[in-house]
């Protein structure tokens, strides 16, 4: 049962890049086959439950300003179902094949942990009938773990074991609803895990205590047979100072350590990659190289904002640069691009909530024609390749292969003299290449 939240907005459909129709795709064409694959299939474009829906769009001066005229604003399980039908009828308009959400996003949180259950199971039988309706699915679920007031400390990292047990029940059911809904995967964003400061903290026995929580996780996983793909979402400070998942490397490091990097595949975020101090391309290579690409958050932060301020992605310089990363590492498997996004609070209306994906499918469909683009030129590849070829024969051959010691090499150079001379890394060439490929 379709609502008509959305009556004045069309279903948005490719009209190409002469439309001037702020209700179609100028660039997102989900049947057009790019490198042997549909753009939907690359692409694979999920909606936050979250920003879109719950979010009142406030800010620490001011209160929300959102427009959403469905909602009654009760916390009820009421409430709460219809919201599930309008969200669907937004997926279904935009033409996007996944959704993300958190337990407490689609269902209120009772006094008791039996009754908040219970709330979310009824929602989850509204969503049930909508993913039905509509053959739309999660790409994961996850738990809010840092809302409530219990979760001060953190939750799998709190000094309070009793907050840890509370987390592993919510995590337990929000694993277990995730699987009955047939979600492709189920992400940790470590919410409060940090701290503050280290005069309070056991850092060594908080991080233990967390490896310990994803093992328990697995865990059950297993033993309910759940096959989505797990994700560790990494972000280095917000709400704490200093979240223990603080970039991909940190994260790769922490699954290592506790052996759990089977389990897990990383959820990268564009603004937490940046608030780290990287590009998005850095944390998405760190995250290929060591096999552990899993899904992308995508939106993007304000070069002159120092926060999360999770906007949509625009810019077909950032969209170009992650579709040609994931091309190379032969695309999404289980995750795909979730738009972590929210509307501005200036942009309080429903309509904007259109205009926002609409603009954000549109710049990922270009990004990912201008990565075909680069690919199919073939010049940068070429480059790397050139660059690096003193490594496919000789002494670079021998060293790669583990065939030459310090000695050999010694002896190598003192015969050579001085090394072959450098070539020069023309990145200005390279950026006008790209530049030239920007269609
Ligand atoms: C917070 C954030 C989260 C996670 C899911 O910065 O990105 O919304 O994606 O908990
Ligand atoms: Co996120």
């Amino acid at each position: 049962m379709a609502t008509q939240y959305f009556k004045n907005i069309p279903k948005i459909q490719y009209e190409g890049p002469d439309s001037k129709n702020p209700f179609a795709f100028k660039y997102y064409n989900p049947d057009e086959i790019v490198e042997g694959k549909s753009m939907r299939d690359h692409l694979r474009f999920s909606i936050v439950y979250w920003h879109t829906f719950i979010n009142p769009l406030a800010d620490p001066f001011g209160m929300g300003t959102a427009v959403r005229p469905w909602d009654d604003g009760s916390n009820t399980v009421k409430n709460a179902q219809k919201r599930v039908r309008v969200a669907f009828e937004l997926f279904e308009k935009l033409g996007a094949d996944f959704y993300a959400f958190h337990d407490r996003d689609v269902a209120p949180e009772a006094s008791t942990l039996a009754q908040t259950n219970k709330n979310l199971d009824s929602v989850v039988k509204v969503m049930k009938e909508e993913q039905e309706r509509t053959g739309i699915k999660p790409l994961w679920g996850t738990a809010c773990l840092f809302a409530h007031p219990r979760y001060v400390h953190g939750a799998a990292t709190s000094c309070n074991a009793d907050v840890f047990a509370y987390a592993a029940a919510q995590v337990k059911k929000a694993i277990e609803v995730t699987h009955e809904l047939g979600g492709a995967g189920y992400t940790f964003w470590g919410g409060r895990e940090g701290y503050t400061s280290l005069l309070n903290t056991d850092m060594k026995r908080e991080q233990e205590h967390m490896a310990r929580f994803m093992h328990m996780a697995a865990e059950h996983k297993k033993k309910i047979g759940f096959k989505g793909q797990f994700y560790i979402e990494p972000k280095p400070k917000e709400p704490t100072k200093h979240q223990y998942d603080f970039d991909a490397a940190t994260c790769i490091n922490f699954l290592r350590e506790f052996d759990l990097l089977k389990h897990f595949k990383l959820n990268i975020e564009a603004n937490h990659a940046t608030l780290a101090g990287h590009t998005v391309e850095h944390d998405l290579e760190v995250s290929a190289n060591a096999g552990a690409l899993g899904s992308i958050d995508a939106n993007t932060g304000d070069t002159l904002l120092g926060w999360d301020t999770d906007q949509f992605p625009t810019d077909i310089y950032l969209t170009a640069k992650i579709m040609l990363i994931l091309l190379k590492t032969g695309g999404f498997k289980t995750g795909g691009l979730n738009f972590d996004a929210k509307v501005r609070r200036e942009s309080y209306e429903p309509t904007d909530l259109v205009h926002a994906h609409v603009g954000g499918m549109d710049a990922f469909a270009r990004g990912l024609k201008i990565a075909a683009a680069i690919r199919a030129d073939g010049r940068l590849d070429k480059f790397v390749k050139d660059r690096y070829s003193s490594w496919d024969s000789g002494i670079g051959e021998k060293i790669e292969s583990g065939k030459a010691s310090f000695a050999d090499l010694e002896k190598y150079m003192i015969k050579k003299g001085k090394p072959s001379p450098n070539k020069s890394g023309r990145q200005e060439y390279l950026e006008n290449i790209f530049n030239e490929l920007i269609i």
